[in-house]
């Protein structure tokens, strides 16, 4: 074992020779230490480390996955699985994110840099005790120290480097449906959406619009005159989002597919030949992501459509998924063969059943094909949790070579830690179910620890039917996502705010145009927390370290100002929440403006009604808010609105860039520093602009600790 100090808080060990994942991207000086901090460990063919927990500690972390946000009771499998049923018994989700946080008496963070199976026990096999089995001895596993939960995140996320930041018009409404087939459909969602006036700023386009779910292809009779189409639709404000698959059609003559086979591009099988495998497209071939040359190759395979004009992307079943393999197929076929004309025991009806079940993203596919890394082969079972993570970087490299300046929208479903430096995630196929409204409230925070900021779950839920009042909680929630987008299955019944009754849509549109008036602060937020590499979704933990505060699951913060306290429950008209001290509840009412009420620290019921969604403003802290608009690029944020809930002092530092370009990162922004402090019965605001200017003034309205308003305009003061 090899021992590296990578900061002052962050040890790295590495074991054996472990795969360079790139993971992380800081580098440590060799130190003497002969044990793994922590952790008791045993090797075998495996590596085993065990933690024997005290009965209050929380285990928090582990991105994307089932449960709670404190992870204790369960087992969690890090091996990124297309499972569209994510019922609570489930151990895989799409993403695999080995890093967790012990928080108690002794607190820590780990993460496990391995891309193949990791297994966390996180106290289900035995209460107390949280063991983690490596599928391997070749590992890095790196232990981070800090001062408590949040600070172990950030050292943790200052080692990964900087996340990526999507172009602004990303962080407005998205609208999706599998699949809106053809222009004339598309067009009359965009008719729909503008005739009820619900702002929107992108429209998606799922497999049917490509031939026959070829990549990089469009159906000519369904999409006549793309590229004519796209800045048709642009122009009346709305960008379309292609979907792209990682399987590649097996079909002579089709570019992709030839150029892969021509520069052995493809994962091969054990004979050293492409390994086949069937998705939507039938057979197809998988690119080597694992490989520069290929991931370089087929990152610039995009700029087709972006020579088009199109400015996003989505990256599916890149776990990868697999429908079937001839080999799967044939044993199924073989037993359902030799099951013919018998008379079938109940064991050998299941078998034959399961035989055919188990025929999709089977482990034995998966440790049937190998990538070629520095011109040795490689079982894919050993880096699978890698090959979404690199599909989506080959796009992001693409992107950087087609247009190095510009953001583009990019989410992946598969990923990996050190993936958010190059695109988002989506947390796929959940259900029109409350209890996948609740999983997505409590998932966003593990998914913030572990770098993903930008992500979002489908709101009102993929699979099922969802009912109107779901869609109406689920997108009150999802409002505070910064991947905001409706999107649902084939089959289920028609999610767009507009297919709902008048009532609802009302509703609907007005909790969509709350979320354009809080573009302002989202936008302040997320670019803050990229820069600073720091966490936009937060437990109340993180802040309030109180041992009532620890616990609440179903609240979260939201940036420094808000906490939220969605419902999640069918038919409630209202919730319990806590206040861990006294804050200024905005009771957000068809939008109606001035509803606020002081609620001191405690225990309170809060009667909510369908259409309202609160929110509370943490005290000395301030929210900023513009009007809303049809899209993100019609809002005027020349002047701005702040809502401060004030006692003594408060300061809040706006941000905001051209959100086009890279700009940023050369020290093109835009920074606003408002300060409210209370002179005996006044309050003294001054907001002072360093930086690009861009706004002009500001509404205050600031509330005391007594309920009293008071309204002041005032100037920005321009440097
Ligand atoms: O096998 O492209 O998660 O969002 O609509 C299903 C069709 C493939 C899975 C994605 C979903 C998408 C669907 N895809």
């Amino acid at each position: 074992m090899k021992v590296y100090e990578i900061k002052q808080y962050v040890t790295k060990y590495t074991i054996g020779q472990p795969f360079a994942t790139e993971a992380v991207m800081q580098e440590g000086k060799p130190i003497q230490k002969k044990q793994i901090d922590y952790f008791q460990v045993e090797e075998k063919e495996e590596l085993c480390l065990k933690y024997k927990m005290d009965s209050e500690d929380i285990v928090w972390g582990l991105g994307e996955n089932q449960r709670g946000m404190n992870k204790r009771g369960g087992v969690y499998e890090s091996y990124c699985s297309d499972d569209p049923n994510h019922t609570p018994d489930k151990k895989s989700l799409y993403g695999a994110h080995n890093f967790f946080i012990m928080d108690g008496e002794v607190g820590f963070g780990v993460f496990i840099d391995y891309p193949g199976k990791v297994t966390f026990d996180v106290g289900f096999t035995h209460k107390d005790i949280l063991e983690i089995t490596i599928g391997t001895t070749d590992v890095d596993i790196y232990i981070i120290k800090g001062e408590n939960a949040r600070e172990i995140t950030r050292e943790f996320l200052a080692i990964l480097g900087e996340g990526y930041a999507p172009p602004k018009w990303a962080f407005g409404y998205q609208q999706s449906r599998w699949s809106y087939r053809d222009a004339q459909e598309v067009e009359k969602v965009a008719e729909d959406l503008l005739y009820n006036r619900i702002p929107c700023d992108s429209i998606y386009l799922d497999i049917d619009y490509m031939e026959d779910y070829k990549d990089f292809t469009i159906s000519k009779e369904n999409f006549p005159n793309f590229r004519d189409f796209v800045n048709r639709m642009k122009q009346k404000g709305f960008r379309l989002i292609p979907i792209i698959d990682a399987g590649v059609k097996i079909e002579e003559g089709y570019d992709v597919y030839e150029e892969g086979i021509a520069n052995n591009y493809f994962c091969l099988d054990k004979k050293g030949k492409p390994f086949v495998a069937a998705v939507w497209p039938g057979k197809v071939h998988f690119p080597d992501f694992l490989n520069p040359e290929a991931r370089k190759w087929f990152g610039l395979k995009y700029k087709d459509l972006i020579n088009d004009g199109i400015e996003g992307f989505w990256n599916d079943m890149n776990e990868p998924a697999i429908f079937y393999t001839e080999e799967g197929l044939k044993e199924a076929i073989e037993t359902a063969e030799t099951s013919k004309n018998k008379n079938l025991d109940i064991h050998s009806f299941f078998h034959l059943m399961d035989s055919f079940r188990g025929i999709s993203n089977s482990l034995k596919d998966y440790q049937s094909f190998y990538h070629r890394v520095e011109g040795e082969l490689v079982n894919h079972h050993e880096l699978h949790n890698l090959y979404g993570y690199n599909m989506t970087r080959a796009a992001a490299e693409g992107f950087e070579e087609i247009d190095p300046n510009k953001r583009f929208l990019l989410f992946s479903r598969a990923s990996y830690i050190g993936m958010h430096r190059y695109g988002g995630i989506w947390t796929g196929d959940n259900h029109s179910w409350w209890q996948h409204l609740l999983l997505n409230i409590k998932m966003m925070p593990s998914l913030n620890m572990c770098g993903f900021l930008y992500s979002g779950a489908d709101t009102g839920g993929f699979s099922g039917e969802v009912n109107q009042q779901l869609m109406i909680r689920w997108t009150q929630f999802s409002i505070f996502t910064p991947l905001f987008r409706n999107h649902s299955a084939m089959g289920t019944r028609r999610q767009e705010p507009f297919a709902f009754d008048g009532e609802t849509i009302e509703v609907l549109r007005s909790t969509i145009e709350l979320r354009y008036k809080l573009i302002p602060y989202i936008y302040s937020e997320y670019m803050k927390a990229l820069l600073k590499k720091d966490v936009y979704f937060q437990p109340l933990a993180f802040q309030y370290p109180d041992e009532r505060s620890r616990r609440v699951e179903d609240q979260l913060l939201v940036g420094e100002t808000l906490m939220i306290a969605p419902l999640y429950e069918e038919n409630a008209i209202g919730r319990y929440v806590w206040l861990p001290e006294e804050m200024l509840l905005w009771g957000v009412h068809k939008n109606h403006e001035g509803n606020y009420r002081v609620m001191e620290k405690g225990d309170h019921y809060l009667e909510v009604a369908l259409e309202e969604t609160p929110i509370f403003i943490r005290k000395n802290k301030m929210l900023v808010l513009g009007k809303t608009g049809l899209n993100v690029e019609a809002l005027d944020h020349r002047e701005l609105q702040m809502i401060a809930f004030v006692d003594t002092k408060a300061s809040y530092i706006y941000y905001d860039d051209d959100g086009k370009t890279k700009e940023f990162r050369n020290g093109n922004y835009t920074e606003i520093i408002v300060e409210i402090e209370k002179v005996g019965e006044i309050f003294k605001i001054k907001a002072e602009n360093r930086g690009n200017r861009t706004v002009e003034k500001l509404h205050v309205e600031v509330i005391d600790t007594r309920g009293n308003r008071r309204k002041q305009t005032i100037d920005v003061i321009h440097d």
